[in-house]
């Protein structure tokens, strides 16, 4: 088996090209040019070092680039994970959010319809685009309400009707995944449980005074990326393609991270401020996922939120001096 990963660095991107490896497909992954070069394969080091996963240039918004990745690996499945996939950063940038995410999803659509169209496709949809909907009983499931609250949401539910037009139009093989929140030790240091994490260990080695955050009561619906990376190859493997959430089911406040945090690392709550530049325009409030429908297929996720917390606060307690300030 071939498969082709966009984005082959991110989080998510690194751990299912692991998965992928260990079940013995073939692996090519794109990553964009960077001008600090050893970025891009930070989280995938080893699978590079070891040529277990051959890398391609190629850029969403570069249509061509996309085409040619797909022409020349002509993939039996393509994982599409590569995104503008920050939030808040998306009010800055929405005009480049909406390009990456909407049309970037396009572009891959557009690529393996004309050539190489008997690839399955998995796109990277999220909990973000039912922005504030929710069901009767207070979950989110694969037919709620969509109404998202951010261009990041705006985008990314854009890319999944045009993954559900394209199923439909073309007979294509597309599933999208309705991933909830899911973190790990590769999570980005701008998101809230490694900044909770990595600036906790901060302030206890007395490199800065606070933890500085936005909005504390927001509640997500945590999970980890190794877990849901597995839902992500299991939805792949059906005979019909279909669309999935993926979630733990259990809500949890910004805050409760910092106290466990906070607790583990030996800090009190006089340690945290509020930073302003952190509350968002529109805010979405609270998550909390049916997976009932993949767990039908035997996905079960293995890790707590704890253990997930206790491994990034190992993994930060020896790597500290490595991590930039962002
Ligand atoms: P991530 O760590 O931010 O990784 C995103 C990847 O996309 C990076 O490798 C990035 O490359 C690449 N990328 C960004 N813009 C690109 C462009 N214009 N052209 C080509 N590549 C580009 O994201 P993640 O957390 O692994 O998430 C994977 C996917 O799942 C994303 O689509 C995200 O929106 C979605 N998702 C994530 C979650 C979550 O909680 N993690 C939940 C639901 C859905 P650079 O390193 O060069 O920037
Ligand atoms: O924020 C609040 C913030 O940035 C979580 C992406 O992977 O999951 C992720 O999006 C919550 C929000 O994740 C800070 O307001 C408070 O309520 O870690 P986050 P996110 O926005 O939920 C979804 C499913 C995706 O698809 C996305 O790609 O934490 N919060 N203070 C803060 N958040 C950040 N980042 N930084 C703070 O200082």
């Amino acid at each position: 088996m071939k498969a082709l990963i966009t984005g082959a660095n991110g989080q998510d991107a690194s751990f299912l090209a692991e998965l992928l490896v260990d079940k013995g497909y073939e692996v090519y992954g794109t990553v964009r040019r960077n001008s600090v070069p050893e970025s891009q394969t930070s989280r995938i080091s080893e699978l590079h070092r070891e040529k277990k996963v051959k890398l391609l240039y190629a850029d969403l918004n570069d249509a061509a680039s996309i085409e040619n990745v797909v022409a020349q690996t002509q993939p039996d499945e393509l994982y599409h994970l590569a995104a503008q996939s920050h939030v808040r950063i998306s009010f800055e940038l929405p005009h480049y959010t909406m390009q990456t995410n909407t049309i970037g999803t396009l572009n891959v659509l557009d690529a393996v319809r004309k050539n190489s169209p008997f690839t399955r496709i998995y796109n990277a949809a999220t909990s973000e685009m039912f922005g504030n909907c929710k069901d009767s009983d207070l979950m989110q499931r694969e037919h709620t309400r969509m109404k998202p609250v951010s261009p990041y949401g705006v985008s990314k539910l854009a890319a999944y009707n045009l993954c559900n037009n394209y199923r439909n139009a073309y007979d294509m093989f597309i599933c999208s995944g309705i991933l909830f929140n899911h973190e790990s030790t590769r999570r980005g240091i701008n998101f809230v449980t490694s900044k909770i994490v990595v600036d906790s260990l901060r302030v206890k080695k007395g490199l800065i005074e606070y933890v500085q955050l936005g909005n504390t009561q927001a509640q997500r619906d945590w999970g980890h990326a190794k877990d849901y990376v597995k839902a992500i190859h299991l939805m792949m493997q059906q005979e019909k393609a279909d669309d999935y959430v993926v979630a733990t089911g259990i809500p949890h406040k910004v805050q409760d991270i910092v106290d466990y945090v906070f607790d583990k690392v030996g800090l009190s709550k006089f340690h945290l401020r509020l930073d302003e530049k952190q509350l968002r325009p529109e805010e979405l409030n609270y998550l909390k996922g049916d997976a009932s429908k993949i767990k039908q297929l035997g996905w079960k996720p293995e890790y707590s939120l704890e253990r997930m917390l206790d491994e990034m606060i190992e993994y930060w307690t020896n790597n500290i001096e490595r991590c930039i300030y962002v």
